[in-house]
């Protein structure tokens, strides 16, 4: 196994959530005090190939091995480990918490895992009123889904000659 010393290579990732309010229906097939369903997710932030459309396929699978979402203690099963793409979690709750994601790379690459954090979102920012009050319903309806999303770079440092190959065939 050969370091390739001096170079650095990056995948650039997005990751965060989408959170939407309950409707009246879907709130009688959940805990009473659900109020929102939300999906955290981890996703290729480069052109799926052959195409110009981010994370448009599923192209995080090649290098990691899975993804493990550690939700709130609340929740039943709150390390929810994913092993193929696309590596997310949809869940319905009423709070917002940190949610702990660890990626996990493919044994050829010799690199530890990699923690990255993410605050759940589910309130829209109040237009008025308090900084961190919890907007009105009829508010937060009318601001319709919420997106908290951010834009990484995972960067491997004197990367394995053989994992390099994996990552630039890719
Ligand atoms: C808070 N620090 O107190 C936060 C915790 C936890 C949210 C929020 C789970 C629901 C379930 C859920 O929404 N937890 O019991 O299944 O606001």
């Amino acid at each position: 196994r050969v370091r390739v010393r001096g170079l650095s290579i990056f995948r650039p990732i997005i990751y965060g959530n989408t959170a939407t309010l309950l409707t009246g229906e879907e709130r009688e097939n959940v805990p009473a005090e659900h109020t929102h369903k939300w999906i955290v997710a981890v996703r290729s932030a480069a052109p799926a190939p052959g195409s110009d459309i981010v994370g448009g396929a599923d192209n995080l699978g090649y290098f990691l091995k899975r993804v493990s979402f550690k939700l709130h203690d609340t929740y039943p099963n709150p390390t929810r480990n994913i092993d193929k793409p696309p590596f997310e979690v949809s869940e319905t709750g009423w709070g917002e918490f940190e949610v702990t994601i660890k990626l996990h790379f493919i044994p050829e690459s010799g690199e530890k895992a990699l923690t990255i954090y993410h605050h759940l979102k589910l309130h829209p920012w109040s237009l008025s009123g308090e900084p961190d009050s919890i907007p009105p319903l009829e508010v937060a309806q009318k601001a319709g889904p919420v997106h908290s999303w951010q834009y990484d770079e995972i960067v491997f440092n004197d990367p394995y000659q053989n994992f390099l190959n994996v990552l630039t065939n890719n």
